[in-house]
């Protein structure tokens, strides 16, 4: 909003033509989404326990039950300061940005109603898995069909980190492929999210990566000199990610342990959406199972605990999954899982941007 209303007021007063410059405007739009969820969180957590919004702890598991009624659909506190700091800093004529904020409200969305349904029921049954799938699937698609059918300048080749000269091109597999990896990181950041800080750390480790794969992506000079695929006008995204950054450390503000709200799928489902969505409109889809590498090994957890549990008639690899589970029946207590979980993600994301120079 400043850019359209403010920018042309420039020859008047000429400090606003800062405001053409996207490394100006994602500044401050990260500075106002931290500020904005640090100002209204203890209005919004109250809010949340006068409506009885609360968790419903399900009954197995690690003892969890202290944080049963702890405040949640936090997700709906990170939304609006990410939805507020990008209309106000954001260029909103820039198709990417407005894909960016499609594919966060969808997946959001998907969420709110399983959050809704679990605490009006009072139990864990929400939305039933296989629409929760459907709901994803179909905001993922409408965002890549249009992105490859409707942007010329959208390749559907396959960016490989190490090997800057194989580029295959996967075609219209590239759809279903991108699908694959919007979907997979949305439900990995959610089956993370079990634990305070676990998932909002390094979601928020995991975006600021990628929003320098995104400036470096839209920016010709810088992406002929690393030689990565350079996307016209992809730079403007820098400016979600930043919002995204700083709501979530402002939402950290409070989920950190001992957690006073959590974010609810209303948040996990869309801050993991949105993040696999980013990492394909860099052309950065591998470069994301590095720098989240976190969300891939808790999935993966669960894979191989569901599986050889199935297939050894009931014997478990670890004592529960997600991974971050096993910890705590180890006896590792929470806060130190949460913050080695952290330290893992930063050094995961440096190896990540590292690949651009070993190439
Ligand atoms: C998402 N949700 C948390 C909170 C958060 C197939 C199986 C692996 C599914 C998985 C599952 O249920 N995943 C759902 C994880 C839940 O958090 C809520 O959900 C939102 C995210 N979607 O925002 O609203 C609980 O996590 C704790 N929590 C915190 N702090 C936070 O900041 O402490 C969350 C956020 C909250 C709170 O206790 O209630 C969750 O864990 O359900 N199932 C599991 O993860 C279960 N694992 C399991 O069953 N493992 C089995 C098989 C199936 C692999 C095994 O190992 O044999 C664990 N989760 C629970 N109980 N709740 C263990 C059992």
């Amino acid at each position: 909003m400043f850019y359209h209303f403010l920018l042309q007021f420039a020859d008047i007063f000429s400090p606003l033509n800062v405001l053409q410059y996207i490394t100006f405007r994602s500044i401050y739009a990260f500075l106002t989404s931290l500020i904005f969820t640090i100002i209204l969180g203890p209005f919004f957590i109250s809010w949340l326990k006068k409506l009885k919004l609360g968790q419903y702890i399900k009954d197995c598991g690690p003892a969890h039950q202290l944080k049963e009624g702890t405040p949640t659909m936090g997700g709906l506190l990170i939304g609006a300061a990410v939805i507020t700091s990008v209309l106000l800093w954001g260029r909103l004529d820039n198709s990417y940005l407005l894909l960016c904020l499609f594919v966060y409200i969808g997946f959001g969305f998907v969420g709110f109603l399983d959050d809704y349904l679990k605490i009006k029921r009072r139990n864990n049954a929400g939305i039933s898995g296989k629409s929760k799938l459907f709901g994803q699937v179909l905001v993922a698609s409408c965002a890549m069909g249009f992105l490859i059918f409707f942007d010329p300048s959208y390749s559907t080749t396959l960016s490989i980190p190490f090997f800057k000269n194989i580029t295959p091109d996967l075609g219209w597999l590239y759809l279903f492929f991108a699908i694959f990896v919007i979907v997979g990181t949305s439900n990995a950041v959610n089956l993370t999210d079990g634990l305070d800080g676990l998932a909002i750390g390094p979601s928020t480790i995991c975006i600021s990566c990628l929003a320098l794969f995104i400036y470096f992506a839209g920016h010709q000079q810088i992406a002929s000199y690393l030689q990565i695929t350079y996307i016209p006008n992809l730079s403007e995204v820098t400016v979600f990610c930043a919002a995204l950054i700083g709501a979530g450390l402002g939402f950290l503000w409070f989920n950190a342990y001992p957690a006073q709200i959590f974010m609810g799928d209303v948040g996990s489902l869309s801050i993991g959406g949105v993040m696999g969505f980013i990492a394909v409109l860099a052309k950065q889809e591998l470069i994301l199972p590095i720098a989240g590498g976190v969300f891939v090994f808790e999935t993966i957890s669960v894979i191989l605990q569901v599986s050889y549990f199935k297939m050894s008639g009931g014997k478990r690899i670890f004592r529960m999954a997600p991974l971050h589970h096993h910890f705590e029946l180890k006896g590792v207590p929470e806060s130190k899982i949460i913050i080695r979980f952290w330290i893992f993600s930063i050094l995961l994301a440096l190896v990540a941007l590292s690949t651009l120079k070993l190439r």
